[in-house]
């Protein structure tokens, strides 16, 4: 009878994909053509079912997803740990909001994280009260003083109980691979520098790993690639149709506009505008919101339909 073992991808460098089988033992192995290839391509996250022995050893079949990204290219993900910086990066809100819409359009949880509060407590504040009003759980923390890890630990802690699966994503350089550091020494992963031409991160974490922690009723946590504005900025994820529902704080006002198919763009008698000049939704998440309507419906073939 053929070996067949259970497991879940944990990495993947250059067409091997490690898998962390039932049991504990590890395995570098690569993947049927079908799964290198397309929407079936393997992701970081999979649940895989492994033929052979040793050097024959494929991956021969992926178990439904629960969801996945493309960016952080993850599968089976449950909680997305969104990380934005006081400074170097200075913050840019639309980035972290399309973040935010991605994972709330996939149905993943979120919990926002404010990094190098060293830098600024107030601004950090500024930040975490923004994103709080939006209706997110918020950390603010510092890896370089020690502050708000043992926090965010309990509650890193509470997510993953019973082999849940989160990662951090963020743009390059909001130090994302420092705090998991911080949060779990044994990791040592590596960090890099900020640019001082640009202030920006150099990308320095390249691929997306899997790792283990809580140990035996813990779960996975994902370092992730931080993402260049650019790149980001131009990567497609949704149709504007979607937008709304991916911004929690409109909930309370889609079907209150006066036209049903409100975009809650320059519509008159729009409730979620109403909200907004009463302050209830935060100016910068709403400006976030018509940007990423105005690409995404540039994009749609269906772009001028009522
Ligand atoms: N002031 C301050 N700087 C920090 C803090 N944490 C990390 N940094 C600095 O930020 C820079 C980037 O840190 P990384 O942890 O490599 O950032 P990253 O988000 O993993 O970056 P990528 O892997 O490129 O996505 C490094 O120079 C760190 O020393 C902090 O709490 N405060
Ligand atoms: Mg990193
Ligand atoms: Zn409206």
């Amino acid at each position: 009878m053929q070996d067949v073992k259970k497991g879940r991808v944990v990495g993947s460098v250059g067409g091997i994909f490690e898998v962390l089988c039932e049991g504990g033992e590890r395995l570098c192995v690569r993947a049927r053509g079908n799964l290198r290839r397309g929407e079936g391509k393997l992701l970081v996250g999979d649940l895989v079912r492994v033929s052979g022995e040793e050097s024959d050893a494929v991956i021969e079949a992926i178990k439904e997803r629960q969801n996945s990204l493309i960016r952080p290219p993850l599968a089976n993900l449950d909680h997305l740990f969104v990380a934005l910086s006081v400074r170097e990066p200075s913050p840019i809100p639309e980035t972290t909001d399309k973040l935010l819409a991605i994972a709330e359009h996939n149905g993943i949880d979120v919990t926002v994280v404010v990094t190098k509060e060293d830098a600024s407590a107030e601004a950090a504040e500024e930040l975490a009260a923004l994103y709080r009003t939006a209706g997110y759980p918020v950390f603010t923390v510092s890896s370089y003083e020690n502050t708000g890890i043992d926090e965010l630990a309990a509650h890193l802690q509470d997510v993953l109980t019973g082999g849940k699966t989160a990662a951090f994503a963020g743009a390059s350089g909001v130090g994302k691979s420092s705090l998991m550091n911080r949060l779990f020494p044994d990791l040592c992963l590596e960090t890099g520098e900020i640019s001082q031409k640009i202030g920006r991160g150099k990308n320095t974490t390249r691929t997306t790993v899997l790792y283990p922690v809580f140990g035996e009723n813990g779960g996975f946590l994902a370092d992730t690639p931080g993402f260049s504005m650019l790149d980001f900025i131009r990567f497609d994820f949704m149709t504007w149709q979607d937008l709304p529902n991916a911004f929690r704080e409109f909930a309370p006002y889609l079907g209150q506009c006066r036209y049903a198919n409100c975009r809650h763009v320059k519509e008159e008698e729009c409730a979620v505008r109403r909200a907004l000049a009463d302050g209830r939704i935060p100016v910068s998440r709403y400006e976030s919101y018509v940007s990423l309507y105005t690409v995404l419906k540039d994009k749609s073939p269906y772009g001028n339909e009522k």
